[in-house]
């Protein structure tokens, strides 16, 4: 009775587990800032640039001696219960028992050395390819920072500091003009990955690594930290924009320039210069410069906020200086406990910060 019991609720799991697979599989790119465009899902079967697409290539090989590999197993399987299963008829005596077969032996033993030793030789191969791959003269270079939990862009060429939206020149295979990304770690580990532009690479504290990207046609792509970092390692999103070389240039001049500095919401930056909010975050222009949070100096020309994880408008910036938990709960930001009428002031005071 109990055993039978258990073996239900057993079966009920698994079936449970199976239904929680197959939803996350569906859900996942539809969460989050759903992108409504099929374009932006991020999958590895639609590459964009040349690393995304070599490991493309390898996944297909590997997808297919696997498969074959499936078909071939699944079928004796089958074969083999079909066959042999119980009869009517059985007399119940065992079966003529086997015992060594060289030429068996040999043959599992061999064939599956082969096909690891070709898997291994592919892998090697576009490994090494990316890894590499020469840099252009005309090769952007950005400084990738993981932080709990969002992103530091720095170009240091272009003297440009940026969070959580990368924006790079789409690359032209004849003119090329990639992008090099020196990824760094200022807490624990986190992972770079947007899947149609490369593999996953880990930013890891006290290691320098790299990888590399060229997209060859302009828009959004998303990815999304892959290493879990902590509480809200899941709303560690990434947005990467690939713009037109002239859209790329009016960007890094948008973002060269010094903060707006209106006097119509003075008292709201006067409220900003004497809280706590200076020793975490920069404006340029003021005495604001600290680091652990995102360079604010230009936040108004980012489309989200805290890494992807709401739209950057009035309303929500409003509510995430109010409270940071309400939009990402477990974000490193505290909340200031201002009153309503420094809230307002201090969102109007960001709102000009284009
Ligand atoms: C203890 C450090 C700390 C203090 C103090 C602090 N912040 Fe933050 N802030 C952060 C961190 C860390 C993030 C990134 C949170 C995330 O995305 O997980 C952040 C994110 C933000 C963002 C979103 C930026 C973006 O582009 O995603 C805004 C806006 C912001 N803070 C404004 C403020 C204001 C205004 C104050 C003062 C009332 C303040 N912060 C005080 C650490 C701090
Ligand atoms: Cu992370």
């Amino acid at each position: 009775m109990k055993c039978s019991g258990q073996t239900r609720s057993l079966g009920r799991n698994i079936a449970g587990i199976a239904v929680l697979i197959a939803g996350g599989l569906l859900a996942a790119p539809l969460c989050c800032g759903a992108p409504t465009d099929p374009s932006q899902i991020p999958s590895i079967f639609k590459p964009q640039s040349t690393p995304a697409n070599s490991i493309f290539h390898l996944s297909l090989l590997v997808l297919a001696i696997t498969g074959i590999i499936f078909t071939v197993v699944f079928s004796l399987l089958v074969y083999a219960v079909a066959k042999f299963r119980k009869r009517g008829n059985d007399d119940g005596r065992e079966p003529a028992q086997v015992y060594g077969s060289n030429q068996v032996e040999l043959a599992w033993t061999v064939i599956p050395i082969l096909i690891v030793v070709v898997l291994f030789l592919a892998t090697a191969r576009v490994i090494r390819s990316i890894q590499d791959a020469p840099k252009p003269a005309g090769a952007i270079e950005v400084i990738a920072i993981g932080h709990q939990f969002w992103w530091e862009f720095r170009y240091p060429a272009l003297g440009v500091v940026t969070a959580n939206e990368l924006h790079v020149p789409v690359s032209n295979p004849s003119n090329p003009t990639p992008t090099f990304l020196t990824l760094l770690s200022v807490d624990t580990d986190h992972s770079f990955w947007v899947p149609r532009l490369a593999g996953k690479t880990d930013l890891i504290p006290n290691r320098v690594n790299h990888t590399w990207i060229d997209p060859q046609e302009t828009g959004l792509y998303l990815g999304q930290c892959a290493q879990y970092c902590g509480t809200q390692h899941a709303k560690m999103l990434l947005r990467v924009y690939v713009d037109s070389p002239e859209e790329f240039s009016r960007w890094v001049q948008e973002q060269r320039n010094p903060a707006v500095n209106d006097d119509a919401v003075a008292e709201g930056r006067r409220i900003f210069e004497t809280t706590a909010c200076v020793n975490c975050h920069a404006i340029s222009g003021t005495i604001a410069d600290g680091h652990f949070g995102p360079d604010l100096t230009h936040l108004m020309s980012r489309d989200t906020i805290a890494s992807g994880a709401a739209p950057n408008n009035h309303e929500n910036l409003r509510a995430w200086i109010q409270n940071p938990d309400s939009i990402k709960p477990g974000s490193l930001m505290p909340a200031m406990q201002l009153s309503a009428h420094d809230l307002d002031a201090l969102t109007g005071y960001l709102v000009t910060l284009r």
